[in-house]
C-alpha cells in the first residue's frame, strides 16, 4: 500500500490514547462483522434468532452476533467504559475505570443482508460524565453537540469506516490483502446541493402536507434548478447517507401517521450521521431543530430526521414551515 496511512498512525494525531483505543477495537470487531457479512451464505447465519429486540422488530442472527462481538471488543479496548446498543435493553458497563461511552447500531439495514444490499455498523462515543464504577443512563443522555468521535463502517462493494474526532470527516478502506484499514476519502464533504432525495416513498399518503409539497418540489420538472431530482432509496441508512456523502443529496426519514416521532433512533443512529453530516459542511434536522441539540431523555428514542446537502436540507425546512 506504499505510503497510504493506517488507521492507526491516522490516529496517533487526532485523537488521545484513550480514544484511540477504543477504536482500533471497535476496528478490530467491526473487520470480523465484514467478514461474517461477506459469508454469510456459506455459513448459515442467514435468517431470524426467533427473537424480537427491546423495540419489537426481529432480531437476524448477525443482528445478534454483531451486538456481541462488538461487546467483547470493546471489553478489550480497557478505555471503554460502557455500551448501548439497538439489541440491548438497558445499558452495559464494559470498563468500570473506562473513560469513554459508546452507543452503537452493531448491523443497520439488517433487512439487507439476504439480498446483499449494504449494511453497515454506526457508532457515537462520549466521555462519561460519571465518576469510575457502572455507567449511568445520564453518560448516554447526551447531546450531539459534545460527541467524541463517530462514524459508520458500510458493508458494501468494499468495507469502509467513515469517520470523525471532531476535526473533518475521513474513509478509511479496509484492504482485504492485510486487513488493514487505510485512508482512501481524506477529508470528504457533503456538496452545498445535490439532485438525490431518498426515502421510503411508500410512506406518502401518512405524511404531514410540508413533506408531501417538499416531495413534489424534488420531483416536479424545472430544467433551471436541474428538476427532477433522481429518487434513490436503499433502506439501510448508512448506505443512504454514503451515498449523500459521496454525490450529495438528501436523507429524510419524517415522522409519518403510524411514527409519530419517525422510525430512526436518535443515540445511535441520527446524531452520529448528524455529528459526521455538520463536519462534512452538511446540515442535519428534525425538520425544525438541529439534531445534535436534541436533548436525549429514553435510550431508545427515536427522531424524524432531514439530512445531507445544506441548501437540500434548508428547502425541505422551508417546505415544512408553510
Ligand atoms: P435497523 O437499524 O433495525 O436495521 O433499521 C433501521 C433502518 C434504516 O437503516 C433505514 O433507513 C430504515 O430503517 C428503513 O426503514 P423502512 O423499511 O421503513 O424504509
Ligand atoms: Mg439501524
Amino acid at each position: 500500500m506504499g505510503n497510504a496511512i493506517k488507521l492507526a498512525s491516522f490516529l496517533e494525531t487526532n485523537s488521545n490514547i484513550e480514544l484511540a483505543k477504543v477504536i482500533v477495537s471497535l476496528a478490530e470487531g467491526c473487520k470480523i462483522i465484514a467478514r461474517l457479512v461477506n459469508n454469510a451464505g456459506l455459513t448459515g447465519i442467514i435468517g431470524t434468532t426467533g427473537d424480537t429486540n427491546v423495540q419489537g422488530e426481529t432480531v437476524q442472527k448477525l443482528d445478534d452476533l454483531s451486538n456481541k462481538i462488538l461487546m467483547d471488543y470493546l471489553r478489550a479496548s480497557e478505555t471503554c467504559a460502557g455500551y448501548l446498543s439497538e439489541e440491548n435493553e438497558g445499558t452495559v458497563t464494559l470498563n468500570q475505570n473506562g473513560r469513554y461511552i459508546i452507543s452503537v447500531d452493531p448491523l443497520d439495514g439488517s433487512a439487507n443482508i439476504d439480498i446483499c444490499a449494504p449494511i453497515g455498523t454506526i457508532f457515537n462515543l462520549n466521555q462519561r460524565i460519571s465518576a469510575a464504577g457502572e455507567v449511568t443512563h445520564a453518560d448516554f443522555f447526551q447531546q450531539g453537540t459534545t460527541t467524541k468521535c463517530a462514524g459508520y463502517f458500510i458493508y458494501g462493494s468494499s468495507t469502509i469506516l467513515v469517520l470523525s474526532t471532531g476535526n473533518g470527516v475521513n474513509g478509511f478502506t479496509l484492504n482485504t490483502e492485510d486487513n488493514e484499514f487505510y485512508l482512501s476519502h481524506p477529508s470528504m464533504k457533503i456538496s452545498e446541493n445535490g439532485k438525490i432525495y431518498s426515502l421510503n416513498q411508500g410512506n406518502v399518503g401518512k405524511f404531514d402536507e410540508g413533506v408531501k409539497n417538499f416531495i413534489s418540489f424534488c420531483s416536479t420538472v424545472d430544467k433551471e434548478t436541474s428538476r427532477p431530482y433522481s429518487l434513490r432509496y436503499i433502506g439501510s441508512m448508512v448506505g443512504d447517507l454514503h451515498r449523500t456523502f459521496i454525490k450529495g443529496g438528501i436523507f429524510i426519514y419524517p415522522a409519518n401517521k403510524g411514527e409519530k416521532k419517525g422510525k430512526l433512533r436518535l443515540l445511535y443512529e441520527c446524531i452520529p450521521m448528524s455529528f459526521l453530516t455538520e463536519q462534512a459542511g452538511g446540515k442535519a434536522t428534525d425538520g425544525k431543530n438541529r439534531i445534535l441539540e436534541i436533548q436525549p431523555t429514553e435510550l431508545h428514542e427515536r427522531t424524524a430526521i432531514f439530512i445531507g446537502s445544506k441548501n437540500l436540507v434548508e428547502k425541505a425546512e422551508e417546505f415544512l414551515r408553510s
